[in-house]
């Protein structure tokens, strides 16, 4: 239709997506047979049927475990560039990526195999596309905050290529506050600092995101609607929240997308953007996500949506101005 078109034509930032998210069932297929890998599922419709979920960590248990086809550098190579392709053709020209290295390492995938494969496909799909690209290195919060420190140790080589830390996986039980020495850590590198907070969790959790991580973008966010200081806080500070509409509709963070709460965001002054999250997983990529929320908002509305995308990005003004 014409708001498709619409859609379609915004150039936009993506700002939260989770490259092991963007594995669909036939490139993990694929890989299983490269990699002589047996998978417990006989076929790729049987695959995504298992794609049910009624909490976060339904979700996270079948994300972990599609992760192990990923086995060389090709792989992650492979796995980005795929992605980039996708996101070029919805007009993305500019994608701020996470991975979760600690899914990797802990299976004896060293830590420059993910890196350097990911930094292989962002350099390709610059050239293949023009898209622009930056990594974010996440940690798991379900993981001890030593593990985390490891991590960033076992990256120290690869800093410079690298833009921000985040904080992922199973949110409930394990606070920001979990992480403060890290994200403290990261900051004296120079890394800007991002965090998965309100999901799942309570506005405290976001709270705690903002005064002891520092953070320099709020991964979704919803929660902290509920916390008129907080929603008032976030508004004036500008931050931007990084929002996931299908990610929100199949993980049940809200009942239906008519309930959706990207348009109270946006009419509380919030810098709200929309993203995929975890587009094979989700059943979606970027301009499904506008879609799905496009019948609460107005075409200035969408408009808005991608430029906070812009100016909530780890570009600089400069940078900013070229890409839009
Ligand atoms: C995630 Cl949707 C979501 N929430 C928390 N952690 C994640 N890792 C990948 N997707
Ligand atoms: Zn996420």
């Amino acid at each position: 239709s014409d708001l498709d078109g619409f859609i379609a034509g915004l150039p936009k930032a993506e700002l939260h997506l989770h490259i092991e998210g963007s594995l669909q069932p036939e490139m993990m297929f694929a890989l299983a047979r490269r990699n002589r890998i047996a998978i417990p599922f006989d076929s790729v419709e049987q695959l995504r049927a298992a794609y049910t979920f009624s909490r976060l960590q339904d979700f996270l248990d079948i994300y972990y475990q599609g992760a192990d086809v990923l086995r060389t550098e090709e792989d992650f190579h492979d796995l980005a560039l795929a992605y980039f392709d996708r996101a070029a053709a919805d007009t993305v020209v500019h994608a701020e990526i996470f991975f979760d290295p600690q899914t990797h390492t802990a299976r004896g995938i060293p830590f420059g195999v993910v890196a350097e494969g990911l930094l292989a496909g962002m350099r390709e799909a610059e050239a293949r596309h023009g898209l622009t690209s930056k990594l974010i290195l996440c940690f798991l919060r379900h993981l001890s905050e030593d593990d985390a420190l490891a991590t960033l140790r076992e990256a120290e080589p690869w800093l410079e290529q690298i833009t921000g830390v985040g904080l992922d996986s199973s949110e409930l039980g394990h606070p920001p506050s979990k992480f403060r020495r890290v994200f403290t850590a990261a900051g004296e590198r120079g890394l800007k600092r991002v965090a998965h907070a309100g999901e799942e969790g309570p506005p405290a959790y976001v709270i705690e995101a903002l005064d002891l991580l520092h953070i320099d973008r709020l991964d979704h966010g919803n929660r902290s609607l509920e916390d008129e200081a907080l929603t008032r806080r976030l508004a004036e500070t500008g931050m931007t929240l990084t929002v996931c509409p299908l990610s929100n509709l199949k993980l049940c963070v809200v009942r239906d997308l008519g309930t959706h709460p990207i348009a109270r965001m946006l009419q509380l002054g919030l810098r709200a953007t929309v993203n995929s999250d975890d587009p094979a997983y989700f059943g979606g990529y970027i301009n499904d996500n506008y879609r799905a929320v496009a019948p609460l908002l107005t075409r200035a509305d969408l408009a808005a949506l991608a430029r906070n995308s812009f100016e909530g990005s780890f570009l600089d003004q400069n940078q900013i101005a070229l890409r839009v």
